[in-house]
């Protein structure tokens, strides 16, 4: 019999539901850290991360490289009608949601159906598969974590979509934004990502870059109020990266993104959605982007995954580095968490991963990393002298001339007064390898 969760077949045949099993399982398909109900730090583990599955790269990634077409042959994929092939793949997909255990998914639009040249036709496809989605939400208790639209892949976009020098082509963009925000609200989707990916420009003999970013604002603005006056409260995201594919992207990294959202008003609205790998193509470690967009109220989302380090482009491998993620947990945790957003595994198994069974190690393992590197971080931060190195580094802010500096008391003259009677500072040292060490103490 036909069941809503699975449609009329099963896609991930042989495998049942993933289970934690704890530290001590060989069982390659079950949870050895993510136990979803275990508490840390006063929440438990699902809400801290509210993974999420990426339609994009679990179900329409097929494993094709400039060098070779597609590996991954998928089942779902087979039905010459693009609406009911895409009923189909969200069969599959919602069997692999709920088979993995995680409570949320991600999409753009043209992952969920195949989009043509007609925007009216588009919009009905989506409508189509929204009312499916809904359904299969509502038997399995997963949601949509963010909605967004896919600006980026049809050649229109090629010298970008809000930033074109087209305005044409910015009204087609704003269709593509108009409807997948419809989707995302029908679908009580908690947040909707702009990721500008072709927002940039390749050369600056034919850019007017002024003009682009105020475009990129308006466009921004447009969307926000639409989705305000039709009942979205979410969090809308930003996600910054510098390059790939276009050569010079607006939205370079969290620094700037910030700037950009001060620039044109929009912090009240925006928050961002960070990317590890994101960071690294920006030449930053993954934590100092957080702690930029922590520092500003920012720190909305994150996309998890890592790159190569012997290469520069967004290799998008699953995360697997328990050091690292360690180390963006620390951060995660003195942020207080999250704002709105969840850890959406924005990343793709290799092209040579060719079982259905590797879909699901990547996301388990994944999985685990981050709970086990949340247990760790939780331990350094209540269990060892961290946190109070890292505030003593400061206390000769805490008092005296130091504390009245920081109240904006002290002029030039004051400073120099005070460097002049207190001769030569002593050495203090920064102690890096010693909190080095304490973290590798902890794992
Ligand atoms: C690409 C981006 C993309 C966004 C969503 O590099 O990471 O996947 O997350 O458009
Ligand atoms: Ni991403
Ligand atoms: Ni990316």
């Amino acid at each position: 019999m036909a069941s809503i969760l699975t449609g009329d077949r099963e896609y991930f045949k042989g495998i049942d539901q993933i289970k934690y099993e704890g530290p001590e399982s060989d069982n390659p398909l079950a949870y050895r850290w993510y136990d979803e109900n275990l508490v840390v730090a006063g929440k438990t583990l699902k809400d801290h991360f509210k993974f999420a599955v990426s339609y994009w790269h679990s179900f329409n990634g097929n494993g094709a490289d400039p060098f070779g077409g597609a590996t991954h042959n998928f089942a779902w994929d087979e039905k010459a009608d693009a609406v009911e092939r895409a009923k189909d793949k969200m069969d599959a997909a919602f069997e692999f949601f709920t088979k993995l255990g995680l409570p949320y998914y991600c999409f753009h639009d043209v992952d969920v159906v195949d989009y043509g040249n007609d925007i009216n036709e588009n919009d009905r496809r989506l409508q189509t598969l929204v009312d499916y989605a809904k359904e299969k939400q509502a038997a399995s208790g997963i949601k949509l974590l963010w909605g967004t639209a896919n600006l980026f892949s049809h050649k229109r976009y090629m010298n970008g979509a809000a930033t074109n020098p087209d305005f044409h082509v910015l009204t087609h963009g704003a269709a593509q934004v108009k409807a997948a925000l419809d989707a995302t609200i029908a679908l009580g989707g908690e947040n909707y990502v702009f990721w500008g990916g072709r927002e940039g420009y390749m050369s600056l003999l034919n850019t007017n870059m002024k003009r682009e970013q105020e475009h990129l604002a308006k466009f921004l603005h447009a969307s926000k109020d639409y989705a305000r006056k039709n009942g979205f409260t979410g969090n809308f995201f930003l996600e910054p990266k510098p390059c790939e594919p276009t050569k010079h992207q607006y939205d370079y990294d969290a620094a700037t993104c910030l700037a950009f959202l001060q620039k044109y008003d929009l912090m009240n609205d925006f928050k961002l959605n960070l990317e590890v790998n994101h960071a690294t193509l920006a030449g930053h470690t993954f934590q100092h982007e957080m702690q930029v967009a922590a520092d500003a109220g920012l720190l909305g989302s994150l996309d998890a995954n890592r790159g190569d380090i012997q290469n520069g482009w967004d290799t998008d491998q699953f995360p697997n580095d328990i050091t690292e993620v360690t180390e963006y947990m620390m951060v995660l945790l003195r942020a207080g968490g999250l704002q709105g957003g969840g850890i959406n595994f924005d990343a793709k198994i290799r092209r040579n991963s060719t079982d259905m069974a590797d879909l699901f190690y990547a996301h388990i393992g994944g999985a685990d990393v981050f709970a086990r590197s949340l247990i760790i971080a939780d331990k350094i931060l209540q269990k060892s002298d961290y946190t109070k190195i890292v505030t003593d580094r400061y206390s000769s802010f805490d008092g005296g001339k130091g504390k009245e500096f920081e109240e904006g008391k002290l002029t030039l003259e004051d400073l120099r007064a005070y460097a002049v009677e207190n001769g030569e500072p002593a050495t203090i040292s920064g102690k890096q390898e010693y909190l080095e060490n304490l973290i590798n103490r902890y794992i």
